[in-house]
């Protein structure tokens, strides 16, 4: 049994790890930089280490500093967050090989997920639709190249094998462009990520983002906890969340989700994960997988009921899920708003010292924040600051809420997006439900 965790993270999600592990009565350890000293989750942390300077790649990212840290606390496992070294099937291997516990999929699925090829070629074998476009690589058969595009029909989209979350890809709506950009992407892609593989899909032109969050233990058991909508994002910057995803016919919901445990039962999945899928004109085609927690699980905790990151240590600590697919109901509707200490309109990062805090609270408000009054946002890091969940029966209450919630929280000090989150929710469209991709970057650029 684990008796103490590593918590390799900071801000709000070192909070929420330690909560779930005081929930199962498992000691914590906090890991920090030196600019994170003064943190909250430091503060409340049973014991805490020091593992580097102030910059990502000196600390959080520094793999025998983050093992070393386990070894000399006695821990026995290693939770890693979002971000950082999460998906680093590398880190996953060396945690494992070093005799503890990685609180998350083995290496193996990791890399698997990682390689967006391997990853699209998996689910469609476990019965799950993709994009329509190339199975595998593109060669360096010009114009096999060519011929495939024609088939699928422009505009093609190719994308890097090693990418994901938008970085790497590039839209081709032409046959006189393809070859170039296909060469362009290809030394892109071995520039950001050492392996030039690339891929072609069907380029979706509107399409919505959403996502299932599935479980699954080490025994063969899967269950899927419904889907959020993650339309609202800016550059690939996810703003505001929400369970379930407006519109989703429930017979559609619970044949995707089933499909998605399905393909976790049959690749020996194991933990908390998440398949993303673009949904336009009433299908799904799965892009990618997350083998991670990820920021916005709040949003599924408060409509299912289900402690996500508790869940991911049971697992990890070889305990069978203690419900089954029948007991896990969807009940009312769940929003986030993202809160980052950035300039609304510039989106420019605003760090420094927070000098008056007030969260926002009543019925149905759930605040995930590490920050406090006083506190001082380190410019070195990512600029979310705290996320507000509000719950409600119907989405019109949950977003009722959402409204009272921003109107009370006070973050002086520093700039925030709450002003921005008051537009997007008084916004006519994204009130009536079911907004794209586009939505955001499209009202940010009307005046
Ligand atoms: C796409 C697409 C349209 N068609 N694939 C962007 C990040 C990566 N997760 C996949 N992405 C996209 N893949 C096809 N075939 C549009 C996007 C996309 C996007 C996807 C989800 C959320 C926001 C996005 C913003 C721009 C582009």
């Amino acid at each position: 049994m684990i008796e103490k965790v590593v918590i390799a993270n900071r801000g709000e999600i070192a909070l929420r790890i330690q909560r779930a592990c005081r929930m199962l009565g498992i000691k914590t350890v906090a890991l920090h930089s030196e600019a994170d000293r003064e943190a909250k989750y430091v503060r409340l942390a049973d014991e805490s280490v020091c593992i580097g300077p102030a910059r990502a790649a000196d600390s959080y990212l520094n793999i025998p500093a983050v093992i070393s840290a386990a070894e000399v606390t006695d821990a026995q496992a290693i939770h890693p967050g979002y971000g950082f070294l999460a998906e680093n099937a590398d880190f996953a291997e060396r945690v494992e090989n070093s005799g503890f516990i990685f609180i998350g999929p083995r290496p193996e699925t990791i890399r698997l997920m990682g390689d967006k090829i391997s990853a699209i070629r998996t689910m469609k074998k476990a019965g799950i639709s993709c994009v329509p476009g190339s199975e595998g690589p593109l060669d360096e058969n010009d114009s096999e190249t060519l011929k495939l595009a024609a088939r699928i029909g422009y505009p093609v989209l190719i994308k890097a094998t090693a990418g994901g979350g938008g970085k790497g890809m590039r839209v081709v709506r032409t046959e006189a462009a393809l070859l170039n950009s296909v060469v362009v992407t290809r030394s892109e892609a071995q520039a950001a990520f050492g392996n030039g593989t690339v891929y072609m899909e069907k380029y979706l032109d509107n399409p919505r983002h959403v996502e299932f969050q599935i479980l699954a233990d080490k025994h063969g058991n899967a269950v899927h906890l419904g889907e959020r909508d993650c339309s609202v994002q800016r550059r690939h910057q996810k703003v505001v969340e929400e369970s379930p995803a407006p519109g989703i016919p429930e017979k559609l919901r619970n044949k995707i989700g089933e499909r998605c445990a399905e393909a976790c039962r049959r690749i020996g999945y194991e933990g908390a994960g998440t398949f993303e899928f673009l949904y336009q004109d009433g299908e799904f085609y799965f892009i990618e997988m997350n083998t991670r927690v990820q920021v916005e699980h709040p949003v599924t905790e408060m409509v299912t009921g289900v402690d996500i990151v508790k869940e991911q240590i049971m697992i990890a600590s070889g305990e069978a899920l203690s419900f089954r697919q029948k007991e896990i109901n969807l009940r009312g509707h769940a929003m986030e708003c993202r809160i980052n200490a950035e300039d609304p309109r510039s989106f420019i990062p605003s760090p420094g010292r927070i000098t008056q805090y007030h969260p926002p609270g009543g019925p149905g408000i759930r605040v995930d924040s590490h920050i406090y009054n006083n506190y001082t946002i380190p410019p070195y890091y990512d600029s979310m600051i705290a996320k507000v969940i509000a719950y409600g029966e119907t989405r019109e209450m949950a977003m009722a809420r959402m409204r009272i919630a921003l109107s009370e929280m006070v973050v002086d000090g520093v700039k925030t997006n709450i002003p921005l989150h008051q537009e997007i929710m008084n916004d006519a469209a994204f009130i009536a439900g079911g907004v794209n991709i586009h939505f955001l970057e499209k009202k940010l650029s009307t005046p």
